[in-house]
Parts: structure tokens; C-alpha cells; sequence
């Protein structure tokens, strides 16, 4: 029976990692703890998780109890802080979100896309395999290391068929690569060592505290702010589109209820072609922020490719629905509806991450907690 009661979250601090916390501190069956250990990249943000500080932090429990949720700011690759962690904690279950995940920034710099997502998958896996050896020698039972993956490992598709769970590796960006290398040491861990493991492939996400260099939140940025909306190649390449909170609830239920050993894929069940996508969000964003829907339109720019960018991703996730019963929770225009809204009120939070404000912002809220 898996414990899930000491949970260490890498990248939490990120986009779908501060959604995941938030969803699992909404959950009444989740009564334990939460350890955040985020490096805080340009991609990672406090500010995410600042009610979640506030509710269950240090200092917000009565004098003597253990918060239920620490932040630690440092690095996955950092081995001797992250066994400190599991020693410190007890940790008895591990949510891997911590990666460099922009496809474009690792054609630009594919270094730090090695190290963090290879490196650092293999430092975690490596100190979760010796703090998790059971006296007798094999492997506790109650622990659990949760693998997040993508859809890109599987490579691209032409205008048929879908990924399944047993769709050939065929990773084309360093991003997707590093990503493939993981899965690959986790699987290792999983049949060499008796790692007790579950992995998930997701297809893209969208929603509130995504960066704003993913598609959807710079298109709707630069459509608030009269910028050009830039299209790459012919905008006919297609994506599966899925709301973040569906895919953490996704996570948790293959967390709590996935075989060991098995992968899941997760998907929305819902592609897009790029341009197709923008013209939708154009009519979105026009409504709901009362903008001329001409001029938007007019701000379509098609630039340069991506290069090697991938034709067509989508997603079968048969296996997730039939096996656990998870299903798509949010329809697309209701998720984009609530993305638009949450970048129209988050303003301040925008210009904060786009500038590197924040870090002035941490530094008066919080001490380095290592
Ligand atoms: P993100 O870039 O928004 O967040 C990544 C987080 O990891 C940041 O908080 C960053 O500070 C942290 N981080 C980076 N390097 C680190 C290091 N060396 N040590 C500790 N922390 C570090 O990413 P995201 O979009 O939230 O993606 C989370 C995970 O989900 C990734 O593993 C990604 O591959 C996967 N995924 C993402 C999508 C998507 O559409 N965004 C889809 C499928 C799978
Ligand atoms: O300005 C743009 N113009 C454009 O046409 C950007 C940023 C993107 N695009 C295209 C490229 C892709 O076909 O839109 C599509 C989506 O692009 P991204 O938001 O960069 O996502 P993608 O490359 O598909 O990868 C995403 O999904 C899988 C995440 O970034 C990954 O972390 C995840 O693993």
C-alpha cells in the first residue's frame, strides 16, 4: 500500500508543478505533507505558491507542528541536498516536474536541457533507490517515484494514427530527447533495481502560471498588449491540447491507483492545428476583453519555422481511462475562457516573471530554507 504521505514535488515551482500543489492541497483525502525543491529558474516563480505558504507554511501552523508544505530552494543535480531532503523528511513518494521544457530555448542552448532532465532525473532516481532499500534488502513497497513525461518523446506524426504506451522512442529535439533519456533511466531503475515507479506521457497543457513563451499564453499576451502573433512555418502543425488541472488530477490518480512499472499516456483528446487554434483564441480574447476582433486578426504574422518542428502529436490515452477511470474534466473554450481571464488579472504577475522582478519579491518573503 503506498504511503503518499511525504511528497517531494521537484519544480513546483513551475507552471503545471504549482498547479499540481494547489490541486492536491484542494484534495480532502491528502492530509500529508508537501517538500518543494525548485532551483527557481526563470521558469519558477514563488509567487505561484504564496496562498499555499501562507495556508500551510512555516509559521502558519500553531508552534511545534510540522508545516505541511516547505519550500527548498536548489537543484535536482545538487546529490548530497537531495538526500539530506529524504533523510531530513522521511520522503516516501517523489513527483518529478523539475525539467528545462521549452523546445525553442533548447535548440538555442541544449546544455542545461542535458543536465537538468538526464542528470538530474538520474540524481533523483539514484538517492530514491538507496533511501528506499527495505531492511531485508529489496525495496520498500509503500514508496512510489512518479515519472511526468511528455508526448514528444514518441516523435511526429503524419495526418494519421495516435501514441499508445508501446509507440516506438523517437525523440527530434534536444528537448525531447533529454526528456526520452529519463524515461528511459527511470524505466532502468524501475526493472534493474525494483524502483516501484509510475510514468505518464501528457500532450500539451495550458492554463494559469505558464510562461509566457508557450503558445498560448504569449498569443494572448501580445493580442492584450496590440504585439504581432507569430506563426510558426505554414501554422499547420498540430498539438493536443489538455487544461493543467486535468492533467494533475491525471498524475494523482495514476499516483494513487497506477500499477508499478506501467506508463501512462495523458491526453485531451482534442488537436488543433496552430492556426486554427489562434483564429479560436482571437474570437476568445476579443470577448473577453472587449478588443477589436479585426485588429487582432490583422496582428497574424507567420515567421520562420521552428527547426525540426514536429508535424502532428496526439495522444491515445485509452489506457488511463479504462484502467483508472480518469477522463477530461475542463472543454476547450472553458479552459481558455479561464486562462484569459487569469492572465487579464494577473498583470502585475506577468510583468514579474517576464522581468525577473520576483526575485526582489522572494528576497523579502522568504529565507533560503535548505
Ligand atoms: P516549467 O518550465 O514551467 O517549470 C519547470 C520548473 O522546474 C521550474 O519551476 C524550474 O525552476 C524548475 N527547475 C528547472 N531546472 C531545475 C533544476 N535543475 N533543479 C530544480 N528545479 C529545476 O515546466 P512545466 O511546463 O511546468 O513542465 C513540468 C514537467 O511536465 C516537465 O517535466 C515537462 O517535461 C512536463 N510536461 C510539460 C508539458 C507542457 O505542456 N508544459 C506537457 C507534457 C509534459
Ligand atoms: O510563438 C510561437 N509560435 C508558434 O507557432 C510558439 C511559442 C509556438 N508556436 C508553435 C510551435 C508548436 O507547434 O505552437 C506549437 C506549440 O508550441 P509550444 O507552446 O512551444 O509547445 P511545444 O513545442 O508543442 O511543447 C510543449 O508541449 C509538450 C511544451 O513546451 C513541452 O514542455 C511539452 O513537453
Amino acid at each position: 500500500m503506498r504511503s503518499l504521505s511525504t511528497i517531494l514535488v521537484t519544480g513546483g515551482a513551475g507552471f503545471i508543478g504549482s498547479n499540481f500543489i494547489h490541486w492536491l492541497f484542494a484534495q480532502p483525502e491528502f492530509t500529508g505533507r508537501v517538500i518543494n525543491l525548485d532551483a527557481l529558474t526563470y521558469a519558477g516563480n514563488l509567487e505561484n505558491l504564496a496562498d499555499i505558504e501562507a495556508r500551510y507554511g512555516k509559521g502558519a501552523e500553531a508552534s511545534g507542528a510540522v508545516p505541511r508544505y516547505v519550500f527548498v530552494q536548489g537543484d535536482i543535480c545538487d546529490r548530497p541536498l537531495v538526500e539530506r531532503l529524504f533523510a531530513e523528511y522521511g520522503v516516501d513518494t517523489v513527483v518529478h516536474f523539475a525539467a528545462e521544457s521549452h523546445v525553442d530555448r533548447s535548440i538555442l542552448g541544449p546544455e542545461a536541457f542535458v543536465r537538468t532532465n538526464v542528470l538530474g532525473t538520474y540524481t533523483l532516481l539514484d538517492v530514491a533507490r538507496q533511501a528506499w532499500r527495505a531492511p531485508s534488502g529489496g525495496m520498500r513497497e509503500d514508496v512510489l517515484f512518479h515519472h511526468v513525461s511528455t508526448d514528444e518523446v514518441f516523435g511526429s506524426l503524419g495526418e494519421e494514427g495516435y501514441f499508445t504506451e508501446s509507440t516506438p522512442y523517437d525523440p527530434r529535439s534536444p528537448y525531447s530527447a533529454s526528456k526520452a533519456a529519463s524515461d528511459h533511466l527511470a524505466k532502468a531503475y524501475h526493472h534493474t533495481y525494483g524502483l516501484p515507479l509510475t510514468l505518464s506521457n501528457c500532450s500539451n497543457n495550458y492554463g494559469p502560471y505558464q510562461f509566457p513563451e508557450k503558445l498560448i499564453p504569449l498569443m494572448i499576451l501580445n493580442m492584450l498588449e496590440g504585439k504581432p502573433l507569430p506563426v510558426y512555418g505554414d501554422g499547420r502543425n498540430i498539438r493536443d491540447w489538455l487544461y493543467v488541472e486535468d492533467h494533475n488530477e491525471a498524475v494523482w490518480t495514476i499516483m494513487r491507483n497506477g500499477q508499478s512499472g506501467r506508463t501512462y499516456n495523458i491526453g485531451g483528446e482534442n488537436e488543433w492545428e496552430n492556426i486554427r487554434l489562434l483564429e479560436r483564441l482571437i474570437e476568445l480574447v476579443a470577448e473577453e476583453a472587449h478588443l477589436d476582433i479585426a485588429r487582432l486578426r490583422g496582428l497574424i504574422t507567420y515567421v520562420k519555422d521552428r527547426p525540426g518542428h514536429d508535424r502532428r502529436y496526439a495522444i491515445d490515452c485509452t489506457r488511463l481511462k479504462t484502467e483508472l477511470g480518469w477522463r477530461q474534466r475542463i472543454s476547450f473554450d472553458e479552459g481558455l475562457r479561464k486562462t484569459i481571464r487569469w492572465y487579464l488579472d494577473h498583470r502585475e504577475w506577468v510583468e514579474h516573471v517576464r522581468s525577473g522582478a520576483y526575485r526582489a519579491w522572494i528576497e523579502q518573503n522568504y529565507a533560503r530554507r535548505v
